[in-house]
């Protein structure tokens, strides 16, 4: 039986190793943009970029998620932009970050770090987003490991009624999220937001319903990852939510003490 310390190690082990082995696979020569995400998964990812030296990173651009990333790309003195400067009709190379949970159909949580807004969009500008995790995050269904609940991130205005709307679809105690230890209030993230974190019953995936028993539409508080996705961000005065999802497919090479890198 390993102890918590010997836990705590295999887990900054897997996220090394996982973080080397998806920067090796995907980060070509030849790329000159790159996003970097947030958490402490993706501090491996740029310790990995850097050990490739100047000569490989001094042609690239690194376009952070947020303050965590902007701070980490500069104090690892790479060169730093940001995706509101790339014009229209350009795309990052590649984009690396970690997450909270990883489905059998390669969906994500994301957020527990409270910056998944910028998350999704430096994402969504990337010809290839490269999920970095350990295999602590790996489970069949999301809501079974990450047990805080979906991130939402909303106006501060309407967080009393997408808490109300939360509870109407089943989420079991919806809460917005405390500031960080010593900061009375709520967190407030790098756009001016609040997060609400909203638990539901673990999500179905299409497999699930091809039987008719379950619709995943709601029902019984159970959704699918798809119904819910799409029902949470029509909620007036929710800006994002933290469920990434049927994004050209994921792949993951994973196992309990090998490198993780699923990539969509
Ligand atoms: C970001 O950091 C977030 O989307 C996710 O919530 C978190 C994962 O952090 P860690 O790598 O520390 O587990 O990727």
């Amino acid at each position: 039986m390993a102890t918590t310390t010997q836990q705590a190690a295999l887990v900054e082990t897997s996220k090394r190793l996982a973080a080397f082995q998806a920067v090796k696979d995907h980060l070509l020569p030849e790329y000159t943009r790159i996003g970097i995400g947030s958490g402490s998964t993706v501090v491996y990812v740029v310790e990995a970029i850097s050990a490739l030296g100047p000569a490989v990173t001094s042609r690239m651009a690194f376009y952070p998620t947020g303050s965590q990333s902007e701070e980490l790309i500069e104090a690892a003195g790479l060169n730093l932009q940001y995706i509101s400067k790339l014009p229209a009709g350009q795309q990052l190379d590649v984009a690396f970050d970690g997450a909270d949970e990883v489905d059998d159909d390669l969906n994500l949580i994301k957020g527990g770090g409270a910056c998944l807004w910028q998350e999704k969009i430096v994402a969504a500008s990337a010809k290839r987003f490269v999920c970095v995790a350990d295999f602590r995050k790996l489970s069949p269904r999301l809501g079974t490991a990450w047990k805080k609940g979906i991130p939402i991130e909303v106006l501060p205005m309407a967080a009393p009624r997408v808490l109300d709307e939360l509870a109407r679809m089943g989420s079991q105690n919806p809460r917005v999220r405390p500031g960080l230890p010593g900061k009375a209030g709520a967190i407030v993230t790098d756009n001016g937001m609040w997060m609400i974190d909203a638990p539901f019953a673990p999500l179905l995936l299409p497999k699930d319903v091809e039987d008719g028993s379950e619709t995943g539409s709601g029902t019984n508080s159970v959704w699918t990852v798809d119904a819910l996705a799409d029902r949470l961000i029509k909620i007036p005065g929710v800006a994002e939510i933290g469920l990434f999802y049927g994004k050209n497919g994921l792949e993951v090479a994973a196992g309990a003490q090998k490198p993780v890198a699923a990539y969509f």
